[in-house]
């Protein structure tokens, strides 16, 4: 209550209870009086989001954006179509108790989310995501990185080489064939960061958390908005295209030990691409496009660098459920990114319009003969 207060809502708080199964951040839902609206009420995790002040300009950004592009459009119903965050009586998006950091927004009634990957739901989010970046891409505001370096490869190999260079759990030994496994894709897995610099890849305004969990749809099944904005950031478009299939589209969960049943649903990859595309057409480069299929495989890659220097360092960030637990994860993710790659021409002739494709032929034989290379 005493937290409720210092924000701006209306109505008498009746009751603030747990809502949700957040690992991040911890969320309450407020109840008010009949006929008042209810809150959501979030501690901002500061241990990994260091600079709530950023974070919270981000989303205040973000979220007023596309809320003027609807209303622009004309769209019905728009408190539930975008989140609504409630200032405090000072005017600020947080307020810090002098221990935690505490954030409210309206809380949107009857709204169910999804948790079965199909390709129908597939489809569903390629395009809500794709249509969350298109509405993002003229946002005049320049948001922060809330947790630096993100989703950059090049930065999350140095972390890698690091924790092998320490060995700080001295568990190197029975490793180092892993390590050399990653070191022989880690080059080409930095195209992102290299096409940067070159001038030739923009970064955009992207999730950066895909997952179907993130979508909020009415009880009919119909999209309502993007949720859990904490990672909202500037990005390449490939962060949240590639990391949703990485998690969507393999058949067995990510830290699966049966790595003999990993397998990149192409069903997956085609509906949530196919949605995606429709709607991120309008804003994509070609060498963004072009560009897709390095990013299906880029995300596993990455992911599987970062489980593993966690299990290098002696588990200090990922929660683990036994010792292994970040090994196994990570030989699952590589397992993926093989599938992925041996998947590559397959994924680019969807990709890529027929009318082109003869002009990258000769990038297709490349990527073949170096999956071959690769065992
Ligand atoms: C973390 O907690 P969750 O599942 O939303 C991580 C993601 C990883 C994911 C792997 C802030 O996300 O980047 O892909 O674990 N989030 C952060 O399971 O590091
Ligand atoms: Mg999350």
């Amino acid at each position: 209550n005493e937290i409720v207060s210092q924000f701006a809502i209306q109505g008498n708080v009746v009751e603030v209870a747990p809502l949700g199964n957040g690992l991040i951040n911890t969320t309450y839902r407020v109840k008010t009086e009949e006929g008042q609206p209810d809150y959501v009420l979030q501690n901002v995790n500061n241990a990994i989001f260091p600079d709530v002040e950023m974070l919270m300009d981000n989303i205040v950004a973000v979220t007023s954006h596309i809320r003027a592009k609807l209303e622009a459009a004309g769209t019905e119903d728009i408190d539930r179509k975008v989140l609504n965050f409630i200032p405090t009586k000072d005017g600020k998006y947080f307020y810090f108790d002098g221990a935690k950091y505490w954030r409210v927004m309206a809380f949107i009634p009857d709204t169910k989310s999804m948790t079965a990957v199909t390709p129908e739901t597939s489809y569903i989010v390629g395009e809500t995501f794709g249509n969350f970046q298109a509405m993002l891409a003229d946002i005049p505001a320049q948001l922060g990185e809330t947790i630096k370096d993100f989703h950059n490869m090049e930065f999350r190999l140095k972390q890698l080489r690091e924790a092998v260079a320490e060995n700080k759990a001295g568990r190197l030994a029975e490793v180092q064939w892993l390590v050399d496994e990653l070191e022989k894709r880690a080059e080409e897995m930095c195209k992102g960061e290299q096409l940067h610099r070159e001038g030739k890849l923009p970064k955009r305004i992207c999730h950066c958390d895909t997952k179907v969990d993130n979508i909020l749809f009415d009880q009919e099944g119909n999209v309502l908005c993007v949720i859990d904005l904490d990672t909202v950031m500037p990005s390449f478009i490939f962060s949240d295209y590639g990391d949703f299939l990485r998690t969507a589209a393999n058949k067995v969960a990510e830290d699966s030990p049966e790595i003999d049943k990993v397998e990149f649903d192409m069903e997956i990859f085609k509906a949530f691409t196919k949605g995606y595309l429709e709607s991120a057409s309008s804003f994509l480069t070609s060498v963004e496009k072009d560009n897709l299929p390095y990013a299906v495989a880029l995300f596993p890659f990455m992911q599987a660098v970062r489980f593993f220097a966690d299990y290098v360092n002696g588990d200090t960030y990922y929660k683990i459920a036994y010792p292994e637990h970040n090994l196994v994860r990570t030989r699952c993710q590589i397992a993926l990114a093989k599938d992925m790659l041996q998947k590559l021409p397959e994924m680019e002739k969807i990709i890529l319009p027929s009318s082109i494709l003869s002009e990258v032929k000769e990038k297709l034989t490349v990527s073949v003969k170096e999956v071959s290379e690769w065992n």
